[in-house]
């Protein structure tokens, strides 16, 4: 093996002397300027817009990036060798403009939306537009020529070369492929080298494809915009074949629902404003845990036992966790089965809840302290309805009021207060919706929760036989443990709004919707630890002893309700305060809400809880779907009785063939526009019935 080592090390040294002694790189260089200068110029457009673009010095020239972009620019310009010399200029030429245009647009879009630009947006032409305006007049500037240079510089290059006769050299058609061969396995090589320097976060976050600028910084501009091309056009793909059917299906599915049912609650909240709170990874099973007699979500809890309060009820999310239950929550539809609705089918038309509120002549918002991209969120809120997003640019973000993800919910809220405030006069009545952000995985910056203690303190009796307390740390440094802390610290900053919101008078006239998006994703690993945990000993119990309960599936499965809460000022006491307890999923909240508030989608999924009442089932993504008696769980086919009754396997049957169809029809409206389509139809019927 030494000796394999150090005969290597020969070669390699006696390589470099000959490069050395035979000038080789010289006269690399000299053969291959026109190739070189098209590699140089593309990938220094490419990190002049990072640094024009992200700023910061550890972007703009992070390795990979540089890496990425040097890899594609040597297999593009590899090609470039098939040509004759006297036609590669062209080609070089061409390539150049079209990565340095790339470029350009990417930093004019960058200047406006503080993000990177999507070929998705083309299809909102009438979007496009306003843009298109407001780039000419406002955003254009000096910065976003510069990198008209690289195609300047080719030219210029070309020139001396004309003029040095470079083109005149003749070269056979195999010395070509030969000289394409090289520089393409130099390009492999070098994609190769990239690739294995991708963690598992670089690549789940390129699969997903909304976090552009960390696109962009790992991956560079131009594997960005091939990237985006490929996940804008695999929406249109998709919707390709099997329109009929699915229309066919929809049709009929829809065919015997019943028409709007009012109930006792029709319309009680009409004309109210309403603030919405997506409470970010909130769980309902906190509701009743304390530690050290300290509760960790008293506020929720109060507010819970004052209002209206949904307590089994379920997220329904899938890959598209926050923005999937966004989806849920105010159209009634599923997630998509591929992709996400929020990305891949933004430009859809959707029956929305905040596109409603706008007919019944509200003011609509949304409020989210992060970047108006993530998650496509900018875009999507266009379809949905929303009249205003107030996002990261309109909060002050320093590092000193940030927690985890972003702008602390405190502080959030704080700067919120305003904003409402001037909402208020200025509108007749609002719907406004404020998304939480520092309850979120992985919980870690645990220090600026603040103090909450999660140690364990119990009596017992030593050998001696005399009592004495100890302590152990409990479910301090888990994961488990640190989410509570999270929790403590989002349900501290609730408490603060409402007050805020009481002293600012907002809450007269206001129902408040609170619900939690999804779980907090904690494995199940860690409830056991919690569950089994021996604090006489300060260790979890061995799985062999008699008083070891394992937690689980069902339990984990069961556990992961969120909170759903409606609530107004003066509810508590009346007959709107009440906990409601029949299972309800989030496609369950515009039938039910939209009932309060007054107006109905007909091609809603869910139902109104009141109707519905204890015959609900909420099935999820992954078709697994759960009743007040029932949790099914569809990968293992195997089911849970909740009550411990017998279940028949018709229940089973049928509710399988509903959590099909109900899947199937959800994901075809949304991937087949259906609701367009439908209105279409519609629109050519009316105009011929009133041509004839
Ligand atoms: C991001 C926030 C979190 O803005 O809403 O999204 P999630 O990771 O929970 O889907
Ligand atoms: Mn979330």
């Amino acid at each position: 093996m030494k000796r394999k080592i150090i005969k290597l090390k020969n070669k390699i040294i006696s390589e470099i002397k000959r490069i050395k002694k035979d000038h080789l790189i010289k006269k690399y260089i000299k053969n291959n300027v026109l190739f070189l200068t098209f590699v140089i110029t593309c990938v220094a457009n490419s990190t002049i817009l990072r640094f024009f673009t992200m700023h910061t010095l550890e972007n703009y020239l992070a390795f990979k990036p540089i890496l990425a972009d040097v890899s594609i620019m040597v297999v593009v310009g590899s090609f470039g060798y098939l040509l004759k010399p006297k036609n590669r200029f062209g080609y070089y030429l061409f390539f150049d403009i079209l990565f340095s245009t790339i470029c350009m647009i990417n930093s004019i879009y960058y200047t406006f939306y503080t993000s990177f630009a999507s070929v998705s947006m083309l299809s909102l032409t009438q979007y496009i537009t306003t843009v298109g305006d407001a780039v000419v007049e406002n955003v254009l500037q000096i910065k976003d020529l510069i990198y008209i240079l690289g195609p300047i510089s080719l030219i210029i290059v070309h020139l001396k070369l004309k003029k040095n006769s470079y083109y005149k050299k003749v070269e056979v058609k195999s010395e070509r492929k030969k000289r394409t061969l090289k520089t393409l396995s130099v390009g492999a090589g070098l994609v190769l080298l990239f690739v294995v320097t991708l963690s598992s976060l670089d690549i789940s976050r390129f699969a997903k494809q909304w976090n552009r600028e960390y696109i962009v910084m790992r991956f560079g501009i131009f594997i960005y915009q091939a990237n985006d091309i490929f996940t804008s056009l695999q929406p249109k793909i998709n919707s390709l074949f099997g329109y009929d059917n699915a229309m066919k299906n929809f049709k009929e599915y829809y065919k015997d629902k019943e028409d709007r049912q009012t109930n006792k609650y029709t319309d009680i909240f009409k004309d109210k404003n309403v603030l919405v709170i997506h409470a970010e990874s909130m769980q309902v099973n906190l509701f009743n845990k304390s530690f050290n007699g300290v509760d960790i979500t008293p506020n929720l809890k109060r507010i819970a036992s004052e209002g209206m309060f949904f307590s089994n009820f379920y997220s329904q999310v899938s890959v598209g966790t926050s923005s999937d239950s966004e989806l849920t929550y105010n159209t009634s539809l599923m997630p998509t089965q591929s992709g996400t609705a929020f990305v891949s089918y933004f430009d859809r038309k959707f029956n929305a809840t905040p596109q409603y509120m706008n007919d019944l002549g509200y003011y609509t918002f949304v409020m989210h302290a992060n970047n108006a991209d993530f998650w496509n969120r900018r875009s999507m809120y266009n379809s949905l309805g929303y009249k205003k997003f107030y996002s990261k640019e309109n909060y002050n973000v320093t590092e000193d009021n940030t927690i985890g993800l972003g702008l602390s919910d405190k502080e959030f809220f704080k700067q919120s207060i305003p904003k409402i405030k001037k909402i208020d006069e200025k509108n007749d009545k609002w719907y406004g919706l404020m998304i939480m952000l520092t309850n979120h995985t992985p919980f870690s910056d645990v220090e600026k929760y603040g103090e909450f203690d999660l140690s364990s303190k119990t009596t017992i009796t030593n050998e001696e036989g005399i009592e004495e307390e100890v302590t152990y740390p409990f479910l301090e440094g888990r994961k488990l443990g640190n989410y509570y802390k999270s929790a403590h610290y989002a349900d501290q900053a609730l408490g603060e709004l409402f007050t805020e919101l009481d002293q600012n008078g907002l809450l007269d006239n206001t129902v408040v919707i609170i619900y939690g998006d999804h779980d907090a994703r904690i494995s199940r690993k860690e409830y056991d630890y919690e569950a089994n945990y021996d604090k006489t000993t300060g260790t979890k119990l061995d799985k062999e002893d008699p008083n070891y309960k394992e937690y689980d599936t069902y339990q984990y499965e069961l556990g992961r309700k969120v909170p759903f809460i409606i609530w107004t000022k003066d509810m508590k006491g009346t007959n709107l305060n009440m906990e409601v307890t029949d299972v309800m999923g989030m496609y369950d909240v515009m039938p039910t809400l939209g009932n309060m508030l007054g107006f109905y989608n007909e091609y809603q999924l869910g139902h109104d809880i009141f109707n519905i009442k204890s015959d609900n089932i909420v099935v999820f993504p992954n078709s697994n779907w759960v009743t007040n008696d029932i949790y099914y769980n569809s990968q293992k086919g195997e089911y849970y009785s909740i009550n411990g009754e017998a279940i028949s396997e018709e229940k089973i049957k049928e509710n399988n063939t509903y959590a099909s169809k109900l899947l199937n029809v959800s994901n075809n409206i949304i991937v087949f526009d259906l609701l367009k389509k439908l209105q279409e139809e519609n629109e050519v019927f009316k105009n011929s019935n009133e041509g004839s």
